[in-house]
């Protein structure tokens, strides 16, 4: 062989994929952009199909690997027995492409897919037996489903609603399968904007003392005031936050702005106890502890005002770490709450050693109390928990009197919820206390009142 031709070799090595022989993604990509040019030429059309295997795992488990590579070097072999070998490519473990160059409309494309359909899920004989996969497709169709650019994305977004449908059918690209990913970025814009225009707010949600009704404290809540899409839940902006890169800036947002709401309502007589939700990202934030100390300090504000309400899933992903976060938050004063508990696996060992002191019962088996005596008997037990290590135990999501009222039966310290009332704005949440004109008339504990009734009558603004 002359060196020439090795090279040669070599290229086309690493251009097609090892096991099957076809094209791999890279070499497909160059028959790609050819066969767009050319149709671009011609004014043409292209149908791009993405088939992905619907259950390859079990049978690469049931079968071993060596049949599993059998059985994807037979499906590679009927792709090309429905399509010159350069026009199809492995793209990954068990995602195949195929290009149909030759202008096809939807008939032709849907009937293509048909005929892949029925050629993949013919029985494959490995070793004794015989295996039968189905697959998903995803069908683009060039110009019209996007540019060349986006077309292997949106096969890949048509073939997860194929798979979604229940997989062994094919799915012609829609825009609305994007529309999500678009939103986010969208959003993403949005939110930046956000933080800098101050469209972010906290909302605050009372906790409720069970036993005399009592508001004892309210945990703040995010809120996005969207220009144009209104209130944005939390649920949506976090999770993108996340993503991108702007959590931290968020949560430090949050930190300063609940100690300034703290500072703000001691300062017309109302001593709001204060609880933060403290995100997984903060907690890995070196300087989390410091920040909320200075913040606290900046406000002139009690630490015991201001509780850390942290996941327990959170919390038991790096015990370590934690109890030592942990530690350091109860050595400024600030309390700890573990939220959402009874859907992790909490090691009792491991709760005892954390300074929290407080549960908060996940709003699922306060949602299911009145029907799931499981839901009961989870609720019970973490009430029990809670009391046997001295912990306060809060139930969230409370809705309904039959809630309410087992909660009271098993001993629930304190309950939040719709039932009392929904998260309120700083300032609905301060005419409630000056006067009374909240949800169910709930009264403002006593404790929270920095001055007498008179000069908190007289300190807060009229409404
Ligand atoms: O109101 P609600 O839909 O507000 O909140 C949904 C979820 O978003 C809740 O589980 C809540 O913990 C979370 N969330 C709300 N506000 C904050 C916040 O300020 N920080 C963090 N980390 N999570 C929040
Ligand atoms: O972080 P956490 O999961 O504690 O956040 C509380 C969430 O529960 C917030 O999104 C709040 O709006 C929501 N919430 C509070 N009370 C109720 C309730 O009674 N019912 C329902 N469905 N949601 C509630
Ligand atoms: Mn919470």
């Amino acid at each position: 062989m002359s060196s020439l031709s090795a090279r040669g070799e070599l290229q086309s090595h690493s251009l097609r994929d090892s096991v099957t022989e076809l094209p791999n993604r890279q070499m497909f990509e160059g028959t790609l952009a050819q066969a767009v040019a050319q149709a671009d030429a011609r004014q043409g059309r292209l149908a791009l199909f993405l088939i992905n295997l619907d259950a390859f795992k079990p049978v690469n488990e049931a079968f071993g690997h060596r049949a599993g590579d059998r059985l994807l070097r037979e499906i590679a072999r009927r792709l090309r027995s429905l399509a010159p070998p350069h026009m199809t490519a492995r793209l990954g473990s068990d995602e195949f492409l195929l290009l149909l160059p030759s202008d096809p409309g939807v008939d032709e494309a849907a009937e293509m897919a048909t005929r892949i359909l029925e050629q993949l899920s013919r029985p494959c004989r490995l070793e004794s037996r015989e295996a039968t996969v189905t697959c998903s497709i995803g069908v683009t169709i060039y110009p019209q489903h996007g540019a060349q650019s986006t077309l292997i994305g949106h096969a890949d977004a048509a073939m997860r609603a194929a798979k979604a449908e229940g997989g062994a059918t094919y799915c012609f690209f829609e825009e609305r399968m994007v529309s999500g990913v678009r939103d986010q970025t969208e959003l993403l814009r949005d939110l930046r904007v956000a933080m800098a225009q101050g469209e972010l707010e906290l909302y605050y949600q009372p906790k409720i003392h069970a036993p005399t009704g009592e508001v004892t404290g309210a945990e703040a809540l995010m809120r996005w005031h969207h220009p144009r899409r209104g209130m944005i839940s939390p649920t949506v902006f976090i999770p993108i936050a996340e993503r991108f890169g702007l959590i931290g800036a968020m949560g430090n947002w949050l930190i300063d702005e609940a100690c300034r709401q703290i500072r703000a309502w001691r300062d017309t007589g109302l001593r709001m106890r204060v609880a933060i939700n403290v995100s997984v990202h903060q907690l890995r934030q070196p300087d989390l502890v410091d920040r909320i100390a200075r913040a606290l300090q900046k406000n002139g504000i009690n630490p015991n005002l201001l509780t850390c309400e942290i996941t327990e899933t959170v919390a038991m992903e790096d015990t370590e770490g934690t109890i030592e976060i942990f530690k350091r938050l109860a050595a400024i004063g600030v309390s700890i709450s573990i939220d959402d508990f009874g859907t992790g696996h909490s090691s009792l060992a491991y709760l005892s050693k954390l300074p929290a002191s407080e549960l908060k019962i996940d709003r699922g088996f306060v949602l299911d109390l009145e029907t799931s005596e499981d839901a009961r008997t989870v609720a019970q037990a973490v009430i029990n928990l809670a009391k046997a290590l001295n912990l306060k135990v809060v139930a969230e999501g409370v809705e309904t009197e039959g809630q309410n009222r087992i909660l009271r039966d098993f001993g629930c310290d304190q309950l939040q919820g719709y039932l009392f009332s929904k998260p309120l704005s700083s300032k609905a949440l301060a005419l409630w206390a000056t006067d009374n004109v909240g949800p169910r008339a709930l009264a403002f504990r006593q404790s929270l009142f920095t001055e007498t009734t008179h000069t908190r009558q007289a300190t807060f603004p009229a409404a």
